[in-house]
């Protein structure tokens, strides 16, 4: 078995595990609707174990791209945008905007690991003005709409936020010293994105997972006060 190999299975596993708190979410009446929270685990586990048995791995430029890698960033990180938007209280604009900036980034970053030298590196500009334009909107629209959001909604879209925006830093650096200069060959480089990969997914989801317990309690907290209230105004007010 190639070391490769095992990498990839130990990927596969490490996604797997995130998909029973986000299952758990599913029809769940938390406030917010989290019914599509398991396809980020879900379908980069079958990426995973799809690059496991090296299934729609290309050579560009002598060098090893499992495609389904770049299947599984272009439909799941958009939706690691858009759930961080959306908990954020964020309009459909901003949270529409957001998650088409991130899909333009992988879009035009499989240009930069498919074409050849010149052409790459105009790919790779453009992914990286893509990814400042998500920063932009994470940072800016995205977090002044949580500022109107109850703490509870507001602590988790920060730590999302900030999440999303430190760890996916790494990914460009990869990128330079992986298909870019070449300076790390493929298999170093699918070590690192599978760390990178697993770490950006399951906390995701189970911060989510681990909040969703103070939604329901921030409800709970609240109609119990309105019924004390109501209690209360109902009650006679001299002794
Ligand atoms: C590429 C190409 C070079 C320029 C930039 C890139 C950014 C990639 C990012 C990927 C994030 C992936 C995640 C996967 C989770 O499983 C495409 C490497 C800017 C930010 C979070």
């Amino acid at each position: 078995m190639e070391p490769i190999t095992i990498v990839y299975i130990v990927g596969t596993i490490g996604m797997l595990i995130g998909i029973p708190p986000s299952l758990s979410l599913v029809g769940d009446e938390v406030g917010l609707d989290f019914d599509y929270l398991w396809a980020i685990p879900g379908i980069a586990a079958l990426m995973y174990l799809l690059m496991a048995f090296d299934i729609g791995s290309v050579q560009f430029q002598g060098y090893h791209v499992p495609l389904p890698r770049y299947i599984d960033w272009a439909l799941t990180t958009p939706l690691l945008v858009g759930y961080t938007a959306y908990i954020a209280g964020a309009g459909r604009t901003t949270i529409i905007g957001a998650a088409l900036a991130d899909f333009l980034m992988i879009a035009f970053g499989v240009g930069a690991v498919a074409l050849a030298p010149p052409v790459q590196w105009v790919f790779f500009g453009l992914s990286s003005l893509c990814h400042l334009a998500l920063l932009i909107a994470l940072y800016g629209p995205v977090r002044r709409s949580a500022l109107h959001e109850p703490p509870s909604h507001r602590r988790l879209a920060r730590l999302l936020l900030n999440y999303i925006g430190l760890l996916w830093l790494a990914y460009p650096l990869v990128w330079l010293f992986g298909p870019g200069l070449q300076l790390v060959e493929s298999t170093g480089i699918a070590v690192i994105i599978t760390y990178l990969d697993v770490t950006a997914k399951v906390p995701f989801v189970y911060f989510i997972y681990r909040a969703r317990k103070n939604f329901v309690n921030v409800k709970k907290a609240v109609s119990s006060a309105e019924a004390l209230e109501e209690g209360v105004s109902a009650a006679p007010t001299t002794p």
